[in-house]
């Protein structure tokens, strides 16, 4: 790559300007993110799955009502994030055939079963609140279509946080069962949504170049902290009980200490190990077979248009 093409790039992202998708930028930039937009994109639409669980079980007609629109949120956020991807040329169709093959991440929280109805707040207060926390920061991202993708979705985000925890504040004013559920959800689900910030600065391959880029604004540890520091105090309105015996508040650090993750479970389930990873596959390669006859037809219109218009 031509160094002076690389330095002028360099000193464009470190004055804080965008890149757009006509302008020069070296190719590890363009794979990064690649990698980190289609692997968002994917966590969106598998993200789908856990929560499209409880849509014919939801207790009210409301609820039903605010599970159908976060979901169709979370739908309206993956296609905004494949079209991002397609701006650096990557096609939609690439990005899909790597997912179903197994090449492609998304986030190991959604490989996580959801066996109650406390899930679907606990994924709301919880994995929305940790997916905010992350993408806040991504609204500054160096990559302009990226950037102004976080937007919309942080915001519609927001709502969904609210919603998981007005859900859980319903429970745990219900009955003593009910507020068992609660914190038995709050108990399966707190390690996980740790991890989904990934593994701990020293050992994450790809912060530092990503942050000196400004992909990344901020790293995975200090987005982990920031989450902990803002829940446990929305655990403790709850009154529930964050299952971790070191949890303590550090008065000199200004932040709260937290127990070890377990991170032999966290490569497992990246690996592809995760409790409900076969199961969620199959559901994306299943949905793709079954509109196979969608793409045909809009395939089959679009010949017939092009026809009429050469007649
Ligand atoms: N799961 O070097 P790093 C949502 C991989 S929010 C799986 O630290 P990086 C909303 C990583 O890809 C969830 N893989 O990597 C919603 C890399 O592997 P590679 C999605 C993970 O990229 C809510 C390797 O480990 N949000 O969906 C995970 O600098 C409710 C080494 O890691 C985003 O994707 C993980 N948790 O930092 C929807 C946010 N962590 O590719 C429905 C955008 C790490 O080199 C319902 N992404 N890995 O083979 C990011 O901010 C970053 O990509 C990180 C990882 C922070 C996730």
């Amino acid at each position: 790559e031509d160094p002076a093409k690389v330095a002028r790039f360099e000193e464009r992202v470190a004055a804080d300007e965008f890149i757009e998708p006509n302008d020069w930028m070296p190719e590890a930039y363009r794979k990064t993110l690649v990698r980190q937009i289609s692997q968002h994109a994917h966590s969106e639409i598998v993200g789908m799955l856990p929560e499209g669980n409880w849509l014919t079980r939801a207790p009210s007609l409301a609820r039903k009502a605010i599970l159908l629109a976060k979901i169709q949120d979370e739908a309206g956020h993956g296609l905004y994030l494949y079209c991002a991807a397609e701006t650096l040329g990557t096609s939609r169709q690439e990005m899909i055939e790597a997912l179903h093959s197994g090449k492609a991440k998304y986030s190991t929280i959604f490989n996580y079963p959801t066996l109650t109805w406390a899930d679907i707040g606990a994924i709301g207060w919880l994995v929305d609140g940790a997916a905010i926390m992350n993408q806040v920061p991504l609204q500054r991202t160096s990559y302009g279509p990226y950037a102004r993708a976080m937007v919309r979705i942080c915001k519609e985000e927001s709502f969904h946080q609210r919603q998981g925890f007005d859900l859980l504040l319903q429970l745990v004013n219900g009955t003593p069962e009910q507020k068992a559920m609660a914190q038995d959800a709050l108990g399966r689900w707190w390690w996980p949504s740790l991890m989904m910030f990934g593994p701990p600065d020293d050992q994450s391959p790809n912060t530092a170049r990503s942050m000196r880029w400004r992909i990344k604004r901020e790293t995975n540890d200090e987005l982990r902290q920031r989450f902990v520091d803002a829940t446990v105090p929305q655990a403790e309105l709850l009154g529930l009980k964050v299952p971790d015996p070191d949890l303590t508040w550090n008065e000199e650090r200004g932040h709260y200490d937290f127990g070890e993750i377990d991170w032999a479970e966290f490569y497992a389930v990246v690996r592809g190990d995760g409790p409900l990873a076969k199961e969620r596959l199959k559901a994306r390669r299943d949905a793709w077979d079954q509109g196979a006859w969608v793409r045909e037809a809009a395939d089959a219109y679009e010949a017939k248009q092009a026809q009429r218009s050469l007649a």
